[in-house]
């Protein structure tokens, strides 16, 4: 079967492969994960969420991998955190005793399929944008917080603009309506690349979120397992204080919706070779990122 014995974690895959690799984890551990589709694409791909679960509705953990499309590590890290979690918490007491997790690996299929068949550097949705030749959202400037604010373009063309009006992007949309109906998440957790910080809100701004203290010690705290096991150095801090002002990103939207624990990676590397991490590095930076997803989530189940 593929996901285990023969799928390659060390590789990146196309959005279809992806999709039926997910067939196979949920088939192979079909006690603990189960796939839900919360919407479809503007193109009219469906958004797959993989539920991690022993039972019943517990409080929850959102983790998103993709929003941005050509951050390829960030969805391989998902594929490979999808298959650690079936794998290490499929047996005995676990996280899952308490928690359910949900993950969404490709949070902007449009985008994916077009990175790997058009431009390998598209980062938006895939829209089409009334009185402009240029297509595409940034998905994650298009979320109900602090939206059309500093850090994001009201240009088309731009890899920043926010469209038309919060939420306008089907793919954003189809996450806060899951999201609000569940009603019980937790901790929200949205994985990018590059640049590797563990960040925290807000990015609209450059005030203190009400539990600066606390996030920024669960940061550094999680922060020093990921380097522990490769010496791979990260920051922390606030979006707006570690790496540029930005409204209307999905953490912040999170936050001020009333999940406390609302986090962003940026994966390796820090600029050498970029969004095109060589596939080598994919199972190294999954791996160390494992750490520190695994030192929020304990921290939330115990808070
Ligand atoms: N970086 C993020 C971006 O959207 C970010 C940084 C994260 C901003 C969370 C706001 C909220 O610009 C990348 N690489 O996309
Ligand atoms: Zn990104």
């Amino acid at each position: 079967e593929r996901s285990g014995r023969s799928f390659n974690f060390g590789a990146y895959h196309r959005l279809e492969t992806i999709y039926s690799w997910m067939d196979t984890l949920v088939s192979e551990y079909s006690t603990l994960v189960t796939k839900l589709e919360i919407g479809r694409s503007y193109e009219n791909r469906p958004m797959y969420v993989l539920k991690f679960s022993k039972g019943g509705n517990k409080p929850a953990i959102w983790i998103d991998t993709g929003i941005h499309s050509r951050e390829w590590v960030s969805q391989a890290t998902g594929v490979w955190t999808a298959n650690k979690i079936a794998t290490d918490y499929s047996r005995d007491a676990s996280l899952l005793d308490n928690m359910d997790i949900y993950m969404l690996i490709l949070a902007n299929p449009d985008g994916y399929d077009y990175t790997h068949n058009n431009n390998r550097m598209w980062r938006k949705t895939r829209s089409e944008n009334p009185g402009s030749m240029c297509r595409g959202v940034d998905p994650n400037r298009n979320w109900d917080a602090g939206f059309g604010g500093p850090g994001a373009s009201r240009n088309p063309c731009s890899d920043t603009y926010h469209g038309p009006s919060a939420h306008s992007e089907i793919e954003v949309k189809n996450v806060v309506n899951f999201i609000k109906n569940h009603g019980n998440f937790k901790s929200f957790i949205s994985v990018h690349a590059y640049s590797q910080l563990l960040m925290y809100p807000y990015g609209y701004s450059c005030k203190n979120a009400a539990h600066q203290a606390e996030l920024d010690a669960i940061g550094t705290a999680a922060v020093k397992k990921l380097t522990s096991l490769h010496g791979t150095r990260y920051k922390v801090g606030s979006i707006c204080n570690i790496i540029y002002q930005a409204s209307g990103g999905s953490i912040d939207w999170s936050y001020d919706e009333g999940i406390k624990y609302s986090f962003a990676f940026e994966l390796r590397d820090t600029g050498n070779s970029g969004f095109l991490l060589p596939p080598t590095q994919i199972i190294p930076t999954a791996s160390e990122t494992w750490l520190a997803l695994k030192h929020i989530m304990e921290y939330v189940r115990d808070h």
